[in-house]
């Protein structure tokens, strides 16, 4: 019988690495993904913002209850937490994103970026798989790719992320049963990498602690993605970042047209790109 930890890769691990074994698993856990000063940064970055939280208010009531009435969340991390660019950009996320998403078309952009600090007494989420955000898109190769990475020690009872290893070749209405779920308890600074296709979902709280972590995600390019970077990030902001950075936050022609597709996101019928310059 298959173990039901997930993998744990070292911290010089390459986006291969991470491919192949959520190839096998659905996710894996790159251990020190994010180093401690770059981790001592962000966190000193976003503290103020958490500091400063009213609580889940979205303005629906089933999307609170998603999102969690008792967990902080944080978006537009490009302004509030300027690291948050190097964390996106890192080689070893884009590598795993490009290459899973490589089959659904020629170029990828930012899902979200979003700390999500689950406080003491919020109860798990539902199992759920990412993709389902484009629950029309009749497609089997998963849409996106997602991170969960550790801004403090994770542990179970303060509600690491819990996943069904395997997950991602199961039949779309497979219930995952108690003993197919993991809880990834992370050291500050690891992460778990997963694909969209891969049930997961947030857990319980139910230390005295903040579950505090942050999730990147990167969905193909044709997409519309949970986070609107277009409204998150003033374009003064976006006009310093690296090229890449900008590409992800959708300042970039997309074009699908040597693989019989078309051309998405026009500024003005021309590449939103000319905007930065
Ligand atoms: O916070 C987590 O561990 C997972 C969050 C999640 O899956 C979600 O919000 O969709």
């Amino acid at each position: 019988m298959r173990s039901l930890e997930l993998e744990r890769l070292p911290p010089d691990c390459t986006a291969n690495d991470i491919v192949e074994v959520a190839e096998k698993d659905g996710g894996v856990i790159v251990e020190g993904w994010l180093s401690p000063p770059l981790l001592l940064q962000f966190n000193a970055e976003i503290e103020p913002w958490l500091a400063q939280h009213k609580g889940t208010n979205s303005g629906s009531d089933a999307s609170d209850d998603f999102l969690g009435k008792k967990t902080r969340r944080i978006q537009g991390l490009t302004v509030k937490a300027p690291t948050f660019v190097d964390i996106m950009i890192d080689n070893r996320i884009v590598g795993f994103a490009e290459t899973v998403l490589a089959p659904v078309g020629p170029s990828i952009i930012l899902n979200n970026g979003e700390v999500i600090d689950i406080r003491p007494g919020e109860s798990a989420q539902p199992m759920h798989r990412d993709d389902d955000a484009w629950n029309f898109a009749n497609v089997t190769n998963p849409l996106m790719i997602n991170t969960i990475a550790a801004l403090v020690d994770i542990t179970p009872a303060m509600g690491a992320t819990l996943v069904a290893p395997g997950s991602h070749r199961w039949e779309r209405d497979r219930v995952p049963a108690k003993n197919e779920i993991v809880a990834c308890d992370l050291p500050a600074g690891s992460a778990l990498f997963f694909r969209g296709d891969t049930l997961h979902a947030g857990g319980a709280n139910k230390s005295t602690k903040h579950r505090r972590a942050l999730s990147t995600g990167i969905c193909c390019g044709w997409l519309r993605p949970v986070e609107n970077s277009y409204t998150n990030t003033p374009i003064e902001v976006v006009r310093i970042l690296p090229l890449r950075a900008q590409e992800l936050l959708g300042y970039a022609l997309y074009d699908a047209s040597e693989v019989g597709g078309g051309y998405l996101g026009y500024h003005d019928m021309s590449d939103p790109k000319k905007l930065l310059t």
